[in-house]
């Protein structure tokens, strides 16, 4: 079996995350983290907060309180989410820790040793009011290629255009708002990347297997314009990893930190770190995910992550890796997602708009979210929640196809046979008819799975699902039974074992409502069906079971328009 590390992007600490940003990383990842471990691979799946960097300092700031203790705070609260919406990490870490800190200042150091890091004198905006300098997203003003007012010193959240402070029109400090503003000289560290364009551009045309949403975005950013640039990777902040350190091959930096972009990805090899200390291992666990001369030469590691954060994995982050000169793993593939949109505009989280994580979980349980999510996942194009859309899903789907299908048949082998699987008879033309196209479909889904075509591999598993309902409203039990219970019986028995079946399937999609019918079905062997005619027998006559309660609870029309209502307006 496979080795296969698995990394979500780390959402920033910042405040509770909305749907848009589940489905762009986190949910996908842990879909196929299910099935991997499902088809008995050893996988470590790692995510983590972003903790450094301005919108942390602002956020805690905003708050009241001291950074530390928001990120200690937003960390827990991420996490029991992260818990609710049952993704399973196998280490939920923090940008913020020893490892992350010891690591990041490992890689500057080596890069630094193998003339890849440069000191670069610069003019920053300093704001006389706030007695500091102002980077990134300190600074706000109007935008030069929009007009949008409240544009950020590192991005436009309007038209999305990457800035840089000294770009916009009128800027202010978004502490104070003061605008007396003086551009000061300070030194910074540059990541030399322009002279790995080479490494970095060769190793992308490996990857012919890699969407094409992340290769396109990739090879802009290596082509465009003046292609790869050398890029800052320290800050004038207080809060992060400092840059000035005992093995420092540089002096007089104290008083700045890496930027956040530098230290993020790190945090995926140092989480796997926590997760050994946490765990109680030595790091020689941890490093056979990682270093390829300590057991990760046959890792496979692919990265989920929206587009947004293309860049920085299929450059930044590579460029960092292979500049160490040292054997690190590399990504093996990067899973990219557009956007999800809410109802007409798009998700936002500075502006309160769309439903978040929280709130999501407060009007329904998690596995409602994560197929309506998984199932219409923006992977060739944007995609759009509507609550219209939502409903019709959970209705159909979940509802009227798989929990009709349970409880149908729990229900009627309750009633006439009572709670244990039936004996005797023999299952007719329409069953071999069944079986033969779910050999068919269930090898289609684990092909879709494996290529992580999500909305295909929901599709499918929608139709193995169907396709149980169809046979049993013709092979119609309930009819037979009057004249040939024997026959009728048989029919029930491959009816308990398709919810068995069923639960296996759908673990990665509905991990609850799984459990749920495993349990129902008295069941703990999860073996993955190879031949389908064969998993549709394990369930075998006289083998108990427990009529479960209703799976899914259908959305009525009040409940829907009482939503939609409730999350029309900005999030206060
Ligand atoms: N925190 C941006 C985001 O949450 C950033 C990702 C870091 S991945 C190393 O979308
Ligand atoms: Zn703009």
């Amino acid at each position: 079996m496979a080795r296969i590390l698995i990394t979500s992007a780390i959402p920033y600490i910042n405040g509770i995350k909305h749907l848009g940003n589940l489905i762009g990383s986190q949910l996908p990842a842990d879909l196929y983290a299910r099935y991997c471990r499902s088809r008995g691979h050893e996988v470590m799946f790692i995510c983590a907060t972003d903790e450094h960097g301005t919108p942390a300092e602002l956020a805690a700031a905003k708050a009241g309180m001291p950074v530390e203790d928001y990120c200690a705070e937003m960390h827990a609260v991420q996490s029991d989410l992260a818990a609710g919406f049952r993704l399973s990490f196998d280490h939920f870490g923090r940008s913020s820790s020893g490892r992350n800190h010891r690591l990041t200042q490992h890689f500057a150091r080596v890069l630094g040793e193998n003339g890849f890091v440069e000191e670069v004198g610069e003019s920053q905006f300093f704001s006389v009011a706030d007695n500091r300098f102002l980077p990134d997203r300190y600074i706000e003003g109007t935008c030069p290629n929009c007009g949008y007012e409240r544009a950020r010193g590192d991005q436009c959240e309007n038209c999305t255009k990457q800035l840089d402070p000294t770009d916009l029109i009128n800027p202010r400090s978004a502490i104070s708002g003061s605008t007396e503003l003086e551009l000061r000289e300070t030194r910074h560290l540059y990541l030399k990347q322009k002279s790995l364009k080479g490494e970095i551009s060769g190793w992308i045309d490996s990857k012919t297997d890699w969407p094409l949403l992340t290769t396109s975005i990739a090879r802009k950013w290596l082509n465009d314009g003046e292609g790869l640039q050398d890029r800052g990777i320290t800050r004038d902040l207080s809060w992060g990893v400092p840059v000035q350190f005992e093995a420092a091959p540089w002096k007089g930096m104290e008083g700045k930190v890496f930027y956040v972009w530098f230290d993020a990805p790190i945090e995926y090899i140092a989480a796997t770190a926590e997760w050994a200390d946490a765990t109680g291992q030595q790091d020689s666990a941890w490093e056979r995910w990682w270093r390829t001369d300590k057991g990760a030469a046959d890792v496979r590691y692919v990265q989920f992550m929206g587009k947004d954060n293309v860049p920085f994995h299929t450059l930044s982050f590579p460029a960092t890796i292979m500049g160490s000169r040292e054997p690190w793993k590399l990504v093996d593939y990067i899973k990219s997602f557009n956007y999800l949109n809410y109802d007409g505009g798009q998700f936002s989280t500075s502006q309160g708009r769309g439903v978040f994580m929280d709130q999501a979980l407060s009007i329904l349980p998690a596995d409602y979210w994560r197929w309506w999510l998984l199932s219409h996942a923006p992977e060739s194009s944007d995609s759009e929640f509507t609550w219209e859309n939502f409903q019709t899903s959970v209705n159909k789907d979940l509802a009227d196809v798989l929990g009709n299908f349970v409880s149908r048949i729990t229900k009627f082998c309750r009633a006439k046979y009572g709670e244990e699987v039936p004996p005797g008879g023999q299952t007719g033309d329409r069953a071999a008819a069944l079986i033969e196209e779910l050999e068919t479909r269930v090898r289609a889904y684990e092909g879709h799975m494996e290529a992580m075509e999500i909305r295909k591999a929901a599709t499918e598993l929608r139709a193995i699902w169907v396709a149980g309902n169809e046979y049993l409203q013709s092979a119609a039990p309930w009819t037979v039974f009057k004249e040939d219970p024997e026959r009728a019986a048989a029919m029930v028995r491959l009816g308990l074992n398709l919810i068995r079946l069923y639960a296996i399937l759908s673990e990665p999609f509905i991990p609850d409502a799984s459990a749920k019918m495993l349990h129902a079905m008295h069941c703990t062997d999860k073996t993955w069906p190879g031949s389908i005619a064969e998993a549709l027998g394990v369930l075998q006559p006289g083998h108990a079971f427990t009529t479960p309660e209703v799976l899914f609870a259908k959305i009525a029309d009040e409940e829907r328009e009482d939503w939609a209502k409730r999350f029309s307006g900005i999030r206060t």
